[in-house]
């Protein structure tokens, strides 16, 4: 089975009102932590990198793996390139055999991200390649860019029906109140429902939650215990992604919660081990812990057991 693309997986999510992780991934152990758990769950599961994990590991080590991995994986797998800022990133991505690309340019104006989103879209379905935008910003580290408070803001219903019409996305992500990064809520957590609402209604199609970890506190706790120094954390509760599911929401972008789980992992293992120094002792307990991640995201999510392949 090979790779297949967004809408493969997310009309049915759409329908059947669950939606399907995004999983984020810079490395072999993520990447296999991941695909454990989805095949484990027999559910659909979306793998993706950003701009800067291109850079970190290059796309052609990152697209191999992606390959490998869906290969024998006996469900339905996308690898999705995540927050494409550049129309040479994601050009270079569908060479490298990407079954779906995020065009985002929501940092630009809305004439010029509508104009340069609408040119990928109609490069990308001529070979089968599905294509996310976003509109609205949302603030925290966003790979590896700092947006503040003063550079954030929500999505525009009205623009979004508009841009959606107008330039054929497969996926949209509207900005609703969510945050890149650990810290997402200063007091009680809130998402703009009613925006959700009006946006899943006038757009119609499959929609995007970024910034949707919900940074657990035992795990947060976990790597504290280990040495770590992460305070004053905040994530996505489950309750309130239940909800966003309900209202539209069916593919949810998770990196933070990831890279919690793998650091906690790799702090245990070293502090409980002082003496180890074989890797292998060390990420391999950290691929367990992703595992055990995804496989609990995959339980909020609804999407176990969804996926058509086998
Ligand atoms: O696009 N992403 C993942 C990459 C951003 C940096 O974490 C998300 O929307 C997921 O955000 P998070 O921080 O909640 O996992
Ligand atoms: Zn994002």
């Amino acid at each position: 089975m090979g790779l297949v693309n967004l809408r493969t997986v997310l009309v049915k999510a759409r329908e059947q009102g669950y939606a399907v992780g995004a999983f984020n991934f810079v490395n072999m152990e993520m990447l296999q932590g991941i695909l454990d758990a989805a095949v484990e769950a027999h559910a659909p599961v979306i793998i993706q990198t950003t701009e800067g994990a291109i850079e970190y590991a290059g796309i052609g080590y990152l697209a191999a793996l992606a390959r490998t991995a869906a290969e024998n994986a006996g469900i339905d797998v996308v690898l999705h390139l995540d927050h494409g800022k550049h129309l040479e990133t994601v050009m270079h991505a569908i060479r490298h055999g990407y079954t779906s690309v995020m065009m985002d340019a929501s940092d630009r104006p809305f004439e010029e991200n509508l104009s340069i989103t609408k040119q990928v879209v109609h490069i990308a379905h001529m070979v089968n390649v599905s294509v996310e935008a976003e509109l609205g910003r949302l603030k925290g580290i966003e790979d590896t860019l700092r947006v503040g408070d003063a550079q954030a803001s929500l999505v525009d219903p009205a623009q979004a029906q508009a841009f959606v019409r107008e330039t054929g996305v497969d996926a949209f992500a509207p900005a609703i109140g969510t945050s890149h990064g650990a810290f997402k809520f200063k007091g009680i957590p809130r998402l703009d429902m009613e925006r959700l609402e009006r946006v899943a209604l006038l757009t119609g199609i499959p929609l995007v939650l970024h910034g949707a970890s919900s940074v657990p506190a035992d795990v947060v706790s976990k790597a504290n215990a280990y040495g770590a120094a992460i305070k004053g954390t905040a994530g996505v509760p489950d309750d309130i992604m239940k909800q966003a599911i309900k209202k539209g929401i069916c593919k949810v972008n998770t990196d933070t919660d990831l890279r919690l789980s793998f650091t906690a992992g790799i702090r245990e293992e070293l502090t409980k081990h002082p003496e180890a120094f074989d890797l292998r002792n060390i990420l391999g307990p950290a691929r367990q812990a992703v595992k055990a991640m995804v496989l609990n995201r995959i339980e909020v999510f609804g999407s176990a057991g969804k996926s058509s392949a086998s």
